[in-house]
Parts: C-alpha cells; structure tokens; sequence
C-alpha cells in the first residue's frame, strides 16, 4: 500500500468514526490493517504538514512481549515443569542422571531449584546417592499458561505479581512503544488535496489562489547548503598557526617563491657545498634556469670566506674551496629557512644602512611548502608546509628558545614539551622538541629549533650581540593527528576523497588537558 494510499485509508476510517471517541492509534491502525507501524507514522507526519486536517499527539504506550528464554517456555514448557515431568512417574531418578537428561545445564538448574521450591519434587540423599522422586502426582504448567496470555496480547489479564514474577525471572520484557493518537483536525476532509507550495502567476490571473490550500511556511527549515568553496584541512590549520603567530606579535614573512639559489637555501645558512642534503637525492635542482643570477656579490664573497676559514666570526669554516657556481644553482626551496635568512641580511642591510645604527629586534614566521627529494612513505611527500618562528634581538639565549617554543606551544594546547639537543648545520645548539600525545601513548616530535650561528648571522653584517633563534616543523603533522588521518595520502594529493574536505569540521586548535606522561618514557621521533 501506497504512503498516499495509506493516508487515504487513515482519513476514511477517521471520517468513519462517531463521536464521541473519534480517535485512531497508529499501533492498532497498523495491526488492524497489518501495517508496519513506521509506516502509519510517516502518514500521519505527512498529513499532519498538510495543515489542520488531522491534529495527532504522541502517545506512549507499554506491552509486554515474551523473552527468547520465555519463548523457548511456551514452545517446551517451563524449566520446572521439564525436570518434574523427566521423573518417572512412581519411580526415581538420580540426581545426575536427570540432570543430565535436560539437554540445557541452565534449565536443569533453575528447573529443579523451581520444581524444589514448588514442592513437586522431593531429593532423597538416605541411600547415599541423591535420588529425586516426584512429590506430585500432577502439576498444572502454570508459567507456560501466563507465557501464552502475554505471547497473545492478553498481558492485562496477568496480576501485577505474576507480571512481576514473569518480570523477575526475565521471561517476558516491557516494551515502551510510541505512536500516535490521531484525530480529526479543524480542517478535516478525506480528500488529500496537496496543498500549494508556491504562489504563481496563473493562481493570481486566475483567482484560484482563493481557494487553495497553501502548505505554511516552515521558516525553520533549513535552506539548501549554496554550493562553496571549502577550505581543505590544511588550511584551516595553517589559519589557526597564523592567528597564534600574529597573536604573539610576529610578523608573516613572504615566501610566495619556490625557487630559491642554492646560496639562500644553502650557503648563507653555513650549509657546506658537499652536505648531503644538498644532493640530488634530497634537493630538487632545476635544469631551467638552472642558475641564478642575481647573488649579492659583497655578502657572497663573505659567505664563501666563512665556508672556507670561518671569517671573522671566530670559526674556521669548512676548510674547503667553496664554488660560486655551486652556490648560483636554482633548486626547488628545501625549507623556509631560505626565506629566514633572506629577512635577516635584508634587517642586516637597514641596519647597516640605518644612520642611528639602531637594530629593531624582528619577529617573523612563514608558513609554506618546501620541497625534498625523499623517499615517499605514509607521512611523507616530496613536499611539506614548513611552520617556522625567527625572532632576532639582542643576547637572546637557549633560554628564551626554550620559553618561546614552550609559549608557541602552549597556543597548540601542548604544555610540557621536552628538549633533546640534535644538529642542524645553521643552529648551535639545536634541539628537537617532543610532546607526549596520550592519543597515540607516545612521545611525538614536534619540532626543530635552534640558536642561528654567527658564521650564518656575521657576514649579513648584523651587529655581534644581535642573536637569532628559530624552530620549525611541518603543518601536515599537527592536522594529521588533529583530523585523525595516518596516511599522508589521505590528506593531500589526488587521491584525496573530497568528502573529507568538504566534510571536515572547524579546527580549533584548543588548549587540551595534557594527561599524566608516563615517567621515563624514551622520547621517539
Ligand atoms: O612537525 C613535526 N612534528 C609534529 C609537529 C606538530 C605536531 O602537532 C601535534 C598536535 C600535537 C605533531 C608532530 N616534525 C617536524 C617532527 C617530525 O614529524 C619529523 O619527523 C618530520 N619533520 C619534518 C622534516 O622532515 C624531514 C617535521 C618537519 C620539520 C622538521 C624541522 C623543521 C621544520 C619542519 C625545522 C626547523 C628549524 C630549526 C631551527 C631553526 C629554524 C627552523
């Protein structure tokens, strides 16, 4: 049967009603007509949005229905019942034997403590071996007979004890059951007329508007999302880095250039010509133009006098022959570290060239994409987004490292975070930093940072007491673990299911009680 027809059906039988009880329930409307009772429902939502045609008020209403154990009594008869009738009739039996003889070890047992308790049965342990004899010659099956009544729909007929006692010995269960009690509405007829849902032109040319039914305004219903734009993951969680960033005072580096020469990305960071990293197997080198042009000669020459004897800077370099034709190689940027070092000769410049000679301390972060040549696996990509904080000023120490990461972190709702000294080329010391993430009970490194080193910051020509610290790490970790994704593939690439851009929820990086760290964990990366 049809919704429409069902709804039809519905409002002729309420048409057909004498007062004074002119009321139809959806639960017996449905065993009446053996309709599935959802389906009545659903009739009665749609005639209820059609106006006042029928006005229809939930009601609940309980009926008790057999358990399996129940069902299984009305099929074999109850537990007690089977024990005493297993007996023979004027003989006994040993208690073993009986038991045994009920293929169900629960029904056994409750059956016979019943059976005892019901004094049909009697145990007789004098020759030794507990014997059971009947001690009623017959017994009326007295919970099978209630069973039925409720399989029925007679439960009514049960006292509120036996109710209970059927209750207690979970054989039947109570079913709260909602439905609906329907009745006649100010504006009943047994014609659906669907009501309109839009006014036209025609209706008003015609006049016809007068006499339709209009379907009310549901100025609840919440209209069709507008298709838009969404933003993916990523970028949600760069705008929280950002807003923590400029929150703390820094100020957004542009890093709108993915081409660096290998003497920003590489050399000006004191990173030797023959550093692995700077192997094709980890930095992409780019054929055309394969080489820069425009290199600060002056600071050029000072960084290849730094490389090769440490400069003026109280180093003694690399001690090898630094080339400027590796050093005007174009590469695709491996961090944004490059984009660092670019801010910090240009700070170096005004200050040299600054009459007051007066050095502003500078606060700078990057967000962007820095390109390496690895091996692909689930949490890397031959790119990342690099996070990166630079804050230069005068005398900085480990110590205000440690307290500014430890604040930047704090923002992340990641409170301890621990310290363990590691190597960068362009820091010293450098420390990697770890939090524990109860999510995965482990200690997750979080980060890099470090103190820049003169032979990195002497030859921009920033003033000697000027220091530099710097951290960094990526912005595909923090969403991975904030949107619960583990392959990285998941989260960026053309692979990606859409649904989870258009479906994730908004990032809020919100401070997180940081759960008990278990003492003497090692820290892992
Ligand atoms: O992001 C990283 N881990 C991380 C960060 C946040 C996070 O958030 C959770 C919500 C709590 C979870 C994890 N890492 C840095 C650590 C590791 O994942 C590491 O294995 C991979 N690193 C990348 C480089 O891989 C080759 C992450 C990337 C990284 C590493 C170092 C820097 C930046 C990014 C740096 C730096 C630096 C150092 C000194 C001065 C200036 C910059």
């Amino acid at each position: 049967m049809s919704d429409q027809e069902l709804s039809q059906l519905l409002l002729e039988k309420l048409n057909l009603l004498q007062s004074p009880v002119v009321k139809i329930n959806s639960l017996d409307f449905a065993q009446e007509n053996q309709l599935d009772h959802q389906k009545v429902v659903g009739a009665v939502k749609s005639l209820q949005s059609l106006g006042e045609l029928i006005k229809a008020n939930q009601v609940e209403s309980k009926r008790f229905e057999l358990s399996n154990e129940g069902g299984q009594i009305v099929e074999n008869g109850s537990h007690e019942f089977r024990v005493w009738s297993t007996i023979p009739m004027d003989g006994s039996i040993l208690q073993s034997d009986l038991m045994k003889s009920i293929p169900d070890s629960n029904v056994a047992r409750l059956g016979f403590a019943k059976a005892m308790s019901n004094k049909w049965i009697t145990l007789d342990k004098s020759s030794g071996k507990p014997m059971v004899k009947r001690n009623a010659s017959n017994v009326k099956d007295e919970i099978r007979v209630l069973l039925k009544l409720v399989q029925s729909g007679a439960a009514t007929k049960l006292n509120d004890a036996q109710r209970n006692d059927l209750k207690k010995r979970k054989l039947i269960q109570e079913i709260v059951e909602k439905s609906y009690d329907v009745h006649r509405g100010s504006n009943f007829q047994t014609t659906i007329e669907k009501p309109e849902t839009d006014l036209n032109a025609e209706m008003i040319a015609k006049g016809t508007w007068r006499t339709k039914t209009f379907k009310e305004y549901n100025f609840n219903a919440l209209g069709i999302a507008p298709d838009r734009g969404h933003l993916h993951p990523l970028l949600k969680v760069r705008e929280q880095f950002r807003q923590i960033f400029l929150e703390m005072g820094f100020e957004e580096m542009a890093t709108n250039n993915y081409v660096e020469s290998s003497f920003w990305c590489f050399d000006t960071l004191f990173v030797p010509q023959k550093h692995p990293a700077r192997d094709l197997q980890d930095t992409f080198y780019l054929s055309d133009p394969a080489e820069c042009k425009d290199v600060p000669y002056d600071y050029m020459e000072r960084v290849r006098a730094v490389h090769e004897t440490g400069g003026d800077c109280g180093s003694i370099g690399y001690q090898y022959e630094w080339k400027e034709s590796e050093t005007r190689k174009n590469v695709l940027r491996t961090h944004t570290t490059a984009v660092s070092a670019r801010m910090l000769y240009k700070a170096a410049q005004q200050y040299q060239n600054s009459g007051s000679k007066k050095f502003r301390p500078i606060k700078l972060f990057s967000i962007d994409r820095v390109f390496r040549n690895e091996t692909l696996d689930a949490t890397h990509l031959a790119e990342f987004n690099q996070i990166e904080g630079v804050v230069a000023d005068r005398n900085l120490t480990l110590g205000h490292l440690m307290g500014m990461t430890k604040a930047f972190f704090e923002k992340l709702g990641i409170h301890d975070i621990r310290f363990k000294p590691t190597y960068n080329p362009y820091t010293e010391p450098s420390m990697e930093m770890y939090s524990w993430h109860s999510g995965l009970g482990k200690w997750v490194e979080i980060g890099n940072s470090g103190l820049f080193r003169p032979e990195m910051l002497k030859p921009m020509g920033l003033p000697e007491d000027i220091n530099v610290l710097g951290w960094g790490l990526s912005l595909e970790r923090p969403t991975m673990i904030k949107y619960g994704i583990s392959n990285i593939r998941d989260l960026v690439g053309h692979k990606i299911d859409l649904q989870m851009v258009y479906g994730n929820p908004v990032c809020i990086l919100e401070p997180r009680q940081q759960q008990q760290k278990p003492v003497g964990a090692t820290l892992s990366s």
